[in-house]
């Protein structure tokens, strides 16, 4: 009974620190490939190059909406989870073959950090988060 007891404290001091840890990984492996999101009917894909993805380097942010033509451009804005980093936003304009494209830089975090958060605005489907590491 002591030994379940003392089980059951220390699963609930790990869960919340669990949480907190898996809350802090990256959800996309940018460098990988391109990433995709379910965002009700419509699949959202997320590419950045070149890569590996650095910081202080000018980036072309291209993102593909499948099942759907929403708007004429995009707003990208890239955030660092928990740390304002300023303002930083990207326009995404439709290409002919119907990717949504823009440049933009991701600055170099003063604190080391490289985990980011790109947010994808597509009218219709609300905002899509994707979490990438970046190279400092
Ligand atoms: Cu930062």
């Amino acid at each position: 009974m002591k030994k379940f007891v003392i089980g059951l404290l220390i699963i609930l001091i790990l869960l919340p620190a669990f949480y907190a840890w898996s809350a802090q990984g990256p959800d996309c492996s940018i460098n990988l490939g391109p990433c995709a999101k379910t965002a009700g009917t419509r699949e959202v894909i997320l590419d950045i190059s070149p890569k590996p993805v650095t910081s202080m380097k000018e980036l072309t942010f291209a993102v593909s909406v499948i099942g759907g033509n929403p708007a004429p451009s995009l707003f990208l804005s890239l955030s660092m989870p928990g740390m304002y980093m300023g303002r930083n936003e990207v326009l995404l304009k439709k290409n002919q073959a119907g990717k949504y494209t823009g440049k933009g830089v991701i600055p170099r975090c003063p604190s080391g950090r490289r985990l980011w958060q790109a947010e994808v605005d597509v009218p219709g489907s609300g905002s899509i988060r994707y979490t990438f590491n970046v190279e400092n």
